[in-house]
């Protein structure tokens, strides 16, 4: 048997998962998990990554022996080091205002269209590419020498090494999508110095043994997917190429697994992204609100019981209001149920459970118009939804997801993306053989997946569209 430790770390907690694979079969156990709470000092927006390091390290200490440890997290933001290797001030969250206005004045500069045709990339406010921008001329950025995304942070200070794993990179849009490589004259073009950038490592690759100084053992850190999405989209327990996933936790990444990126205007105009995969793959999605905004709610009314709210929210009446998830306006922290309101067109909500169920029928309404997206844009066809990660054991959004589809939504794993890290390190240490259908084999034979069968009503779903779309 071998053991693997998968570091996981979401917009709002961490985990450290304990992945012992055998004989074609994996499990998972949780051996640490922490809270994600962003801090904000002067203004703006951090990670609070010291804290994030340590419920690291104690999970790794609680781990005991493992055979390798693989880091995820979310994609786009960086840490800064100095000459010596120091870190210069905690990171900035992407969900900071600092980029506001920037990606439009970089688009009018280097022409969105061109960006798109190199990069392949989504146009977020929060691209790594629009915080460098933002970050232009700070005594920070002037004093730094190398840039690592978090994982990659996490794993220098673990290992020594520095460098940046290829699916997390393609997120920072500062990546040749064509060459697979950095693109240095764009960088040199926006005045963010290329030396910043470390050697681009491929998931499956050995980082380095852990340093023993650190007192957890030497064990290999091993590059997976280190962008926790592309983990996720290898947690997908898929039987075949025509599916659709949702990686839904905090977003919803709706999209479809492709051999080649699509970089059409059409595409650009639906602000699809081709996000680098594990073994070459591209992942095709879009960035939906995802649960967002029901989390904002819930910590805006103090934490109530999810489960019984959910159940309140389930015999509320559909599409008594509907809103535009897509619209940016829901970004950034703070007053959720306002700018619900607002969106909404109505005067207030009776009661939260409304607002549960207006923030889950406009969710399941922004998944159903990305699939249909998806397939539109790419030609993949598709005949199943796979919901992964948090929102898999959200049986009313699984429910809702089927319907608006009008497709079967197959929800699980919920752990997907440990499950993800933990088999490309499995692979990577020799402990299991084969590609990305193999990887998903092992997990339909071992892991829990609900069935959700669409229910009639499809005309209900056209006419909730149309009235966003009015
Ligand atoms: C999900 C995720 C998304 C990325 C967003 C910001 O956790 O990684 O894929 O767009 O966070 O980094």
């Amino acid at each position: 048997m071998s053991t693997f430790a998968a570091v996981d770390l979401g917009a709002s907690s961490g985990r450290v998962m304990v992945g012992r694979v055998e004989a074609g079969a994996v499990s998972l156990a949780a051996v640490n998990r922490f809270a994600n709470e962003p801090v904000r000092v002067g203004g703006t927006l951090h990670w609070d990554i010291l804290a994030l390091y340590r419920g690291v390290l104690d999970g790794l200490r609680r781990a005991g022996t493992v055979d390798g440890i693989g880091i995820d997290s979310w994609a786009v933001d960086y840490g800064l080091l100095d000459a010596t290797g120091s870190l210069l001030g905690n990171p900035v969250h992407y969900r900071d205002s600092r980029t506001d206005g920037v990606p439009e004045r970089v688009g009018a500069l280097l022409g969105e269209d061109k960006l798109y045709a190199l990069t392949g990339l989504q146009r977020q406010p929060f691209n790594t590419i629009y915080q460098l921008v933002a970050a232009a001329g700070t005594p920070q950025l002037e004093a730094a020498r190398r840039l690592l995304l978090i994982p990659d942070l996490l794993a220098y200070w673990l290992t020594g090494e520095a460098g940046a794993e290829f699916t997390n990179a393609s997120t920072t849009q500062l990546l040749d999508l064509g060459a697979g490589a950095w693109a240095g004259e764009l960088m040199a073009s926006l005045g963010i110095p290329p030396a910043l950038f470390p050697p681009l490592r491929s998931p499956g690759t050995v980082i380095g043994p852990v340093l023993p100084a650190i007192g957890i053992g030497t064990p290999d850190v091993i590059a997976v997917g280190s962008h926790d999405t592309a983990s996720a989209v290898v947690g997908v327990p898929a039987a075949g190429p025509d599916f659709a996933y949702i990686s839904c936790g905090t977003w919803s990444l709706v999209g479809v697994e492709l051999p080649a990126p699509v970089l059409t205007e059409a595409s650009r105009l639906a602000n699809f992204t081709n996000e680098g995969g594990v073994d070459g793959t591209v992942r095709y999605l879009r960035n939906v609100m995802g649960l967002w905004p029901l989390q904002e709610c819930l910590r805006e009314w103090g934490s109530p019981d999810l489960p019984a709210l959910l159940r309140e929210a389930a015999a509320e009446p559909a599409f008594g209001a509907v809103v535009d998830l897509d619209d940016p306006v829901f970004l950034a922290p703070g007053d959720m149920v306002g700018r619900l309101t607002a969106a909404s067109g109505r005067s207030a909500f009776s009661s939260p459970a409304e607002v549960v169920r207006c923030i889950l029928d406009s969710l399941a309404l922004a998944h159903r118009r990305a699939v249909r997206q998806a397939q539109e844009l790419s030609g993949r066809h598709v005949d199943a939804v796979h919901i992964v990660g948090g929102g898999a054991r959200n049986e009313l959004l699984c429910r809702l997801t089927a319907d608006a589809c009008g497709l079967p939504v197959l929800a699980g794993p919920v752990e997907a993306t440990a499950l993800g890290n933990v088999l490309v390190q499995a692979r990577a240490a020799g402990a299991i053989g084969g590609g990305l259908p193999a990887l998903r084999a092992v997990l339909r034979e071992t892991q829990q997946i609900v069935r959700y069968e669409p229910r009639g009503d499809a005309a209900a779903w056209r006419s909730a569209e149309r009235r966003l779309e009015a």
